[in-house]
């Protein structure tokens, strides 16, 4: 990002939104992904952009279930390659985790764009889509018969309630990275990591480095200490007090 100073207060966002525009002139990401991440930028403002306690705990939570899963699938749309693509294949191979391509807004160039981005960074990726998850209408019920079809977990960044719903019915844990602990798919899911994705998946990352040596014991005892509601409903509380707290400091000022 050549036209803006490292110094900027805002270096960082700018720096994302790029890589969403520029995912989007390369073939990547779908215009829709534009205002997805609008709108994942306006839950970050407010909560600080930072990781908060609630959301490295379900981190946390969310990486021990991915160790002691089977088969553990890590979904990968437009935003999530256009935004972090060496980091989401770094993630799979510290999970050993299948990366496999499933967008909302279908088109096989894009899926094949997707692919390769993922390859050029050194990652595998499965974009084979000979599956279908039964009682779902949009593309999203596309899959590998490698892949989601045979998961029991699948972690689904930037993710939409029919899914989430669907995957679940069918008997698969769901995790999910959603800024907007309000949407449906936070609510449905079974872990749900309300910070932003650029922040998530490094954090999965260190912590998969630490939780690897882990005793399956102890893996499992993560799992029945967390509790989804109380991440959510503490998250919903945090965004009411960074707000209560921006209105006090504007009345001082
Ligand atoms: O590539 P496709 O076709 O699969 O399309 C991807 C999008 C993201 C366009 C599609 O899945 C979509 O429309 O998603 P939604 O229903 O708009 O939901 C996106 C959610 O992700 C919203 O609740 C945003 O707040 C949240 N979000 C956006 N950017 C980030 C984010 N959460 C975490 N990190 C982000 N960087």
């Amino acid at each position: 990002m050549s036209h803006v100073p490292k110094e900027h207060p805002r270096y960082l966002s700018l720096l994302y939104r790029e890589r969403i525009a520029e995912g989007v002139r390369k073939g990547i990401t779908a215009v829709e992904g534009i205002a997805a991440h609008g709108r994942g930028e306006t839950f970050d403002y407010i909560l600080g952009e930072k990781t908060h306690d609630f959301a490295f705990e379900a981190e946390r939570a969310a990486v021990a279930l991915m160790l002691l899963s089977k088969h553990p699938v890590i979904s990968v749309n437009g935003n999530v390659a256009a935004l972090i693509p060496e980091e989401i294949v770094k993630l799979s191979e510290a999970l050993n985790a299948i990366l496999e391509v499933n967008i909302f807004h279908f088109s096989e160039e894009r899926v094949r764009k997707i692919k390769e981005e993922i390859e050029a960074h050194g990652g595998r990726i499965l974009a084979d889509m000979d599956a279908t998850l039964e009682g779902l209408k949009s593309a999203r019920r596309l899959v590998s018969s490698k892949g989601i079809f045979i998961a029991d977990t699948v972690l689904v960044p930037l993710e939409d309630g029919d899914r989430c719903e669907i995957l679940r019915m069918n008997g698969k844990k769901v995790i999910t990275i959603d800024l907007n602990p309000l949407s449906r798919t936070s609510r449905m899911a079974d872990i749900t990591i309300v910070d932003n994705l650029v922040r998530a998946v490094p954090n999965m990352i260190e912590l998969a480095e630490e939780l690897k040596s882990y005793p399956e014991r102890d893996l499992k005892e993560i799992l029945s200490n967390y509790d989804n509601k109380k991440i959510l409903s503490a998250s919903i509380e945090r965004i009411r007090d960074c707000l209560t707290e921006m209105a006090e400091k504007v009345k001082e000022e």
